[in-house]
């Protein structure tokens, strides 16, 4: 760690209060040059403790950057994690309050829901695929607290990997009857198509991100708990939204996921 105990407090502190007044703020490592990815998780892990520590529940991890659209799109090339809290969450079909959002972008995302335990390392798709519960189709909105949603790697873990709002919707589907890889995603905006990929976009397989995920908490020994909600990570580039937008994404066997923002 380079960065001290009471830094970590004060960057948490610093980040975590952009998001709730929904202003931004220029990227931490500008100040913070030898800040390590230690410290990035430090941040995120104490941004964490505070909601907790308000009542708040963590109720999904994330992972994030896991498709190559998304890494190019952010000049990143290495996945990251995060978690997302009960307020996060935002019904189907519902209305999203830009006014409470910095410059917000909407991702599709295949989520699944865990019936066991995983633990790295080790941890391989075959794994994860035994402890699938089920799948579900997902909208995350992110909404980076940097200035034009630009970043570095270690800016953006301590950002929470820019966790804002999410939507969960669809239908759940047993894995099996599924191939993740081929599962085709159409996002539109407006009525219109403005991204489409496939499962395969996400790191060759979704459940790979789940495994990255068990072996990254394993090296730090922890686990991904049964009954864990997970979003694997936007499969097309972001897509900016303001309101007045009205999106919708199709995933083909999951149904789709729909809201509005105003
Ligand atoms: C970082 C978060 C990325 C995803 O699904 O790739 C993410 C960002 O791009 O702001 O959630
Ligand atoms: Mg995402």
């Amino acid at each position: 760690m380079a960065l001290d105990a009471v830094t970590i407090a004060q960057l948490a502190e610093h980040v975590e209060s952009a998001e709730l007044n929904a202003h931004d703020i220029t990227k931490i490592t500008d100040e913070y040059p030898a800040m390590s990815w230690d410290d990035a998780y430090a941040i995120q892990d104490a941004i964490r403790a505070r909601k907790e520590a308000r009542g708040h529940k963590t109720v999904g991890l994330k992972c994030g950057l896991t498709s190559r659209a998304k890494m190019k799109q952010m000049g990143v090339e290495v996945p990251c994690f995060g978690f997302v809290s009960d307020y996060m969450s935002c019904a189907e079909g519902s209305d999203i309050d830009t006014a409470r959002l910095i410059h917000p972008k909407v991702e599709a995302e295949i989520c699944i829901v865990t019936k066991a335990p995983l633990r790295g390392p080790g941890c391989h798709v075959g794994a994860v695929m035994a402890a699938v519960d089920f799948v579900l189709p997902g909208v995350e909105i992110i909404d980076s607290r940097y200035r034009d949603f630009k970043f570095d790697l270690k800016s953006v873990i301590a950002d929470n990997t820019s966790a804002s709002r999410f939507v969960v919707g669809g239908r759940p589907r047993n894995v099996e009857e599924l191939d993740l890889r081929t599962l085709g995603v159409v996002m539109e905006k407006n009525g219109r198509i403005v991204a489409m990929a496939a499962g395969a976009a996400v790191l060759g397989h979704p459940a790979a991100a789940v495994a990255m995920l068990a072996n990254h908490l394993g090296a730090r020994g922890q686990e991904i708990p049964a009954g864990s909600f997970i979003m694997t990570g936007g499969v097309t580039e972001a897509i900016a939204v303001q309101a007045g937008d009205q999106v919708t994404v199709r995933f083909q066997d999951l149904g789709s996921v729909a809201m509005r923002f105003v």
